[in-house]
């Protein structure tokens, strides 16, 4: 557990960080009840926060919503956040990274949205489904938030690979996870973090549905 600057009653639990050799951050904030950031903050980054439990106004720029969980918030690039757990504690995964802009491009403005208002594309997907909780194909985004639903026994069609990372937090059911070579049981709660080009398979097991929150990278060309 880490404590921050600019958090009261809050336990932070660092999941993928660059010191990993990830791109982005990604963390679980604690919050006791009334905890928080201690004021608004504005660290130049993009963030995405998806609460888990509890009830946590989100405050994004001007704007702050009593998320439940489920609830999500995308705060972009410059503008100030903060958060704080009401009546009861709470908890939230955090997804911090610095933006990628492009000329001719406005980064995405904030945004809220719930869990359960994300239509499931189940297109091509036996036994499961995705919810682009940030939506797909915009470039004005330079990453995806992802949630990925699967019935016991589906699994994807295929081993894939590709340059993109994920962050992946387990938020139901269960599962096995290949990364790389090797078989690795998933359990609700457990985070993984795939480097680019890791080879990876999902395949659900137990008695009921699984799902898990995907970050993933998108929408940019290489660096040298
Ligand atoms: O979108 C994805 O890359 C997804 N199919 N990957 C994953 O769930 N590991
Ligand atoms: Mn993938």
């Amino acid at each position: 557990p880490s404590r921050l600057p600019g958090f009261a009653g809050t336990v932070v639990r660092f999941q993928a960080a660059p010191a990993l050799g990830a791109r982005f951050a990604q963390a679980l904030l604690e919050m006791a009840a009334g905890g928080g950031t201690t004021a608004l903050r504005d660290d130049g980054l993009e963030h995405f926060f998806y609460v888990l439990e509890g009830n946590v106004a989100v405050t994004a720029g001007t704007q702050t919503r009593v998320l439940g969980a489920g609830g999500y918030a995308f705060v972009p690039p410059g503008t100030a956040y903060g958060l704080r757990a009401e009546g009861d504690a709470g908890r939230v995964a955090w997804v911090k990274r610095p933006y990628e802009a492009l000329p001719g491009i406005a980064p995405p403005a904030a945004r809220f949205g719930d869990r359960a208002d994300v239509p499931r594309d189940t297109t091509n997907r036996p036994g499961r489904y995705i919810q682009f909780l940030l939506g797909t194909g915009d470039l004005a985004f330079d990453f995806e938030m992802n949630l990925m639903g699967f019935e016991p026994g589906s699994h994807f069609p295929c081993i894939e690979t590709h340059i993109m990372e994920h962050g992946l937090l387990m938020l139901e059911g269960q599962g096995n996870y290949l990364l790389g070579r090797d078989w690795h049981e998933a359990w609700t709660g457990d985070f993984i973090w795939m480097g680019p080009f890791v080879p990876q398979q999902f395949y659900c097991t137990g008695w009921g549905p699984a799902a898990y929150l995907l970050y993933k990278n998108v929408n940019r060309d290489v660096a040298f």
